[in-house]
């Protein structure tokens, strides 16, 4: 491949996930023959210390505190939302405005109708975007996918999926504030739906298609909490806990479960299809693992394979090492921005887009509505 063109980024935010994208940015071109290559150009945030010491340890050239003044400059081409949901409406619709390729954190957004206005404006701009659902991109997950669209497991029955934490049982950990903005209800939109179920919700839909309907319950454990911005207890406002049973629009039905209250649990995401002719389960605590299970094995060794995927024909791992090797979390978020640049201007644009999250932001919704109304809600 002739030299990659250089994508000049401009990250909004420097926490976590302005981490793990940055990190993404800066391997992925070793790895991948790609035609663009990420030049971290600038890094923005309100705090001028904290930005300048993100932007020194990681090679960003310039510095902004006004993500307005990033907008607006010509030599960013793509910017990088890694900012509290309440901020990616504003910043997406002035990025898509400003001609900039968006690539922005999960959630989408705060709701299903701000994301219809994202999807607006980056249709209407006509500029590529991506959300960040990462959980898609770890090989043995891709590996599912592959063996369902292969057709592998025949008609599906069950999907069921969890995503279990347990971080905020403490009564003193405050909400708003560095990292528990996603405590706070203003900032975050929802508590583990937006942030967890989501990543459930986003690699169902991709692995099985459209989810249909829901009923929901969610529970919030702790009632108050301390603000970190105020001091000042303050009612908790977000779901601390959420269940749903689903039905998908193929027929079969789902059961997911999320919760920050899982003791011992620091973030065990795991996902189980069932077919007519095999099943698969995957667990991100042990995340090169495939569990595989094919009716159509001779019944004297008929099992459930521990199938582990680091083969060179396995998905993205010709890429990496060699054969029994295993990489890890953050190469989900290099074979993000692989694919991202890969399929870039094409007529199948790598997902998740805005309008793919958006999917994923109605059932978020729908859950949040039926937890509300106690009835079933349709998406
Ligand atoms: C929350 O603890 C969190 O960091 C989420 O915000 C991420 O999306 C998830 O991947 C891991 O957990």
């Amino acid at each position: 491949m002739s030299d990659p063109k250089p994508l000049n980024i401009g990250m909004i935010g420097y926490g976590f996930m302005g981490r793990a994208h940055t990190n993404a940015y800066c391997k992925v071109n070793h790895f991948f023959d790609l035609p663009y290559k990420p030049v971290l150009k600038a890094a923005c945030a309100r705090n001028e210390e904290k930005i300048k010491e993100f932007a020194n340890n990681w090679g960003y050239e310039s510095t902004e505190t006004d993500w307005r003044k990033l907008l607006e400059r010509d030599d960013i081409d793509a910017v990088d939302i890694c900012v509290p949901n309440n901020l990616h409406h504003e910043i997406a619709i002035a990025a898509a405005e400003a001609g900039k390729w968006i690539m922005c954190e999960k959630p989408l957004a705060m709701n299903v109708a701000e994301g219809e206005e994202m999807c607006a404006a980056v249709e209407k701009a006509g500029v590529p975007n991506l959300v960040w659902y990462n959980y898609r991109r770890c090989p043995a997950v891709t590996l599912a996918k592959q063996l369902i669209d292969e057709g592998r497991l025949g008609r599906v029955f069950h999907y069921r999926s969890q995503f279990l934490q347990d971080w905020t049982i403490s009564e003193e950990v405050p909400q708003g504030g560095a990292g528990t903005w996603r405590l706070d209800v203003e900032a975050a939109g929802s508590g583990v739906t937006g942030d967890l179920l989501a990543h459930c919700i986003d690699t169902a839909i991709w692995l099985n298609g459209p989810i249909a309907s829901v009923t929901a319950m969610t529970e919030t454990f702790v009632k108050e909490r301390v603000h970190a911005e105020t001091g000042e207890k303050t009612p908790v406002g977000i779901d601390d806990a959420a269940a749903f049973l689903a039905r998908f629009a193929n027929g079969s039905l789902a059961i997911f479960e999320s919760t920050r209250y899982a003791r011992g649990h620091k973030a065990l995401y795991t996902l189980e299809v069932n077919g007519e002719k095999a099943s698969l389960s995957w667990d991100l605590h042990d995340l090169h693992r495939l569990q595989y299970f094919d009716h159509g094995d001779d019944s004297v060794v008929r099992g459930w394979r521990n199938i582990h995927v680091s083969d060179g024909d396995q998905p993205y791992m010709g890429n990496w090492w060699v054969p029994g090797l295993q990489i890890g979390y953050e190469h989900s978020f290099v074979h993000t921005v692989a694919d991202f640049l890969t399929h870039v201007g094409t007529d199948s644009p790598a997902g998740p887009t805005f309008q793919d999250a958006l999917e994923t932001q109605k059932v978020c919704d729908a859950i949040l509505a039926s937890a509300k109304s106690g009835s079933w809600s349709n998406i």
